[in-house]
């Protein structure tokens, strides 16, 4: 123990099994400590968000992940499907509001193709030229990209052409094979998800990487999980940032299973902030966590707090998570980063500062 913290003091890589036994053994003030001092050496005193808002196209999917709270069959009285009118009449509601991003997320759709898709990037990008269209999670992108008979390469680029210059970190869950079975065994595995990426990188389309953790997973696939990204983070460096996924349990195929503790979620987030030594960012998701957790996550490595939001996202809502209509203002932030003792600071999708 003494020579793994001595190397994480030293600014030194720690191996995956050097990170579990870290994981398992040290007191919670310890790795929120180590943490501390890796974040403080990348980010310095600093917590970023930026100005967004979510587009939900549509909650319709044709897979069936056991943890999810939010897919619904088509014809379902709960299904929505948002016209192209109806997504562009959400974007002119942002028009000269400040806004740098718009992060489009939805199912896995049975019908609407790759044009489909592509047209929406377009419109949206058309209506907010000047915000960042981050869009689709890989696996919504594989299938997609997929179904139009292209390369991932080809495929991506078509969307880069209307409009989409970077990724959001979904589904990549977790890595582990047998777990990946049972929890999400319709979606693509962990080398499609990362094979995806890198071709995103591969051409200047940057991306954020998650880990849905607190389920039937165990400490030693979330070092897996976390060390396939930092060696893929190794050959492109086009990750920006690491958001862990605490998994909420309300309405959804694992909830008998409950959900894992605040403890849990502290260590998870100390640890990615040490294990990810060459992610420039870890990203505390205040609408899945919680204003009060996000807000501890800072004092446990992690550096970003997303967005504003604007109260639409409606995922982690329909998951059991607090905040019913998940939106914060700029003052709301600052007043959270400042009681953790830092500095806010507003910065756009590539973490430039604005
Ligand atoms: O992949 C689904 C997760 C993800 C549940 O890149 C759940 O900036 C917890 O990727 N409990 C989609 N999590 C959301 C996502 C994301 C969110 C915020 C920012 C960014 C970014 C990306 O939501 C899915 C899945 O891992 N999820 N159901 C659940 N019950
Ligand atoms: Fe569909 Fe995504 Fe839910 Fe899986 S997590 S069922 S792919 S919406």
């Amino acid at each position: 123990m003494e020579r793994i913290v001595d190397k994480v003091r030293s600014g030194e890589r720690i191996s995956a099994p050097e990170a579990l036994l870290l994981w398992e053994m040290a007191p919670l003030w310890l790795l929120g400590s180590l943490a501390m001092e890796v974040r403080r050496r990348l980010n310095g005193e600093l917590v970023y968000y930026n100005r967004n808002f979510h587009i939900e196209p549509s909650n319709v999917c044709r897979f069936n992940c056991r943890f999810c709270s939010y897919r619904r069959p088509e014809g379902s009285p709960e299904a929505w499907d948002l016209t192209p009118a109806q997504v562009e009449a959400i974007a002119r509601r942002y028009v000269d509001a400040g806004v740098t991003e718009v992060h489009i997320v939805g199912g896995v759709h049975p019908h609407h193709d790759l044009a489909y898709w592509a047209d929406m990037v377009r419109l949206v990008h058309s209506v907010l030229p000047e915000a960042v269209v981050k869009a689709f999670s890989a696996v919504e992108l594989a299938d997609m990209i997929s179904r139009a008979g292209l390369s991932y390469t080809d495929g991506l680029r078509l969307l880069r052409d209307a409009g989409m210059a970077s990724i959001p970190g979904g589904g990549a869950e977790i890595f582990d094979p047998e777990i990946r079975q049972q929890i999400c065994p319709d979606k693509i595995d962990a080398d499609q998800w990362l094979a995806l990426h890198e071709a995103a990188h591969n051409f200047g389309i940057t991306s954020n990487a998650t880990m849905l953790y607190g389920h039937i997973e165990n400490l030693s696939h979330r070092v897996d999980h976390m060390e396939r990204l930092r060696s893929l983070q190794d050959g492109t460096g086009g990750f920006s940032a690491f958001i862990p996924l605490k998994y909420r349990s309300a309405n959804n195929g694992l909830s008998p299973l409950g959900e894992v503790g605040i403890v849990d979620d502290m260590r998870t987030v100390a640890m990615s902030r040490i294990f990810l030594d060459n992610f420039p960012h870890i990203k505390t998701y205040w609408p899945m966590y919680g204003r009060q957790a996000a807000e501890m996550a800072l004092s446990f490595g992690a550096d970003d707090m997303d967005g504003t939001i604007d109260n639409t996202t409606r995922i982690y809502l329909m998951a059991g998570a607090e905040e019913s209509a998940p939106a914060m203002t700029v003052d709301e932030l600052r007043t959270i980063a400042a009681s953790a003792g830092l500095t806010l600071a507003e910065r756009d999708t590539f973490y430039n500062i604005i």
